[in-house]
């Protein structure tokens, strides 16, 4: 078992609601339990073509998957969601990036953990300290530590809740 945590974000469609979906579609998996969820922020978009406002926010669990299964496993539920791989870094309505496992570090082509621009976002890191402060981003930092190193204006809290269970 390793702990896993993962960023969600969408800014197409019912952002609300998919990121709802997307909990319970990611808690239905096998191999994968849920432990907690963040509260959910409204945040300026980082890079890419102009877009509108995500709602980004982070869960964490443990896994039993190895790395490429709970990649693999994390875009069928992107796809569900009728993701369509377009811009890089553009609109999209659910984006899944495996954030860290545990100590796990892994640089390929398909899948790199820790996730790459993880601790240097704010989209990423104040969600990720609301649900996990003492994580550890292997090599970085723990997630308290590394949110309090970035810029964090463009990352507004919401009331947007979302639940572990709500699902089938
Ligand atoms: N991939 C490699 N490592 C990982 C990982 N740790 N987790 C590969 C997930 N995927 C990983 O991703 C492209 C490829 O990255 C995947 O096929 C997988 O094999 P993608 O989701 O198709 O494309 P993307 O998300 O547009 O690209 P990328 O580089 O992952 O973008 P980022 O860094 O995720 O940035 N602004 C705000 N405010 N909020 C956001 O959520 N998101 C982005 C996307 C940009 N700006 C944003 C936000
Ligand atoms: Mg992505």
């Amino acid at each position: 078992m390793a702990e896993v945590a993962l960023a969600l974000g969408s800014n197409l469609g019912d952002s609300a609601r998919i990121l709802q979906g997307a909990v319970d579609a990611l808690n239905a998996l096998d191999g994968l339990r849920l432990r907690g969820v963040s509260a959910v922020f409204e945040t300026d978009p980082v890079g890419g073509p102009e877009q509108p406002r995500y709602l980004n926010a982070v869960v964490v669990g443990d896994t039993d998957l190895t790395p490429l299964d709970l990649l693999e496993a994390t875009q069928e539920v992107e796809r569900s969601f009728h993701r369509v791989r377009d811009v890089r870094w553009g609109p999209r309505t659910l984006d899944i990036d495996i954030l860290a496992m545990g100590e796990l570090a892994l640089d390929t082509e398909r899948l790199t953990v820790p996730h790459p621009r993880a601790h240097e976002r704010g989209f990423v890191l104040v969600p990720w300290a609301d649900v996990d402060p003492e994580g550890i981003v292997p090599g970085c930092g723990t997630v308290i530590d590394l949110r309090d190193q970035v810029a964090t204006e463009g990352v507004r809290p919401t009331d947007v809740r979302l639940v572990l269970g709500s699902g089938s």
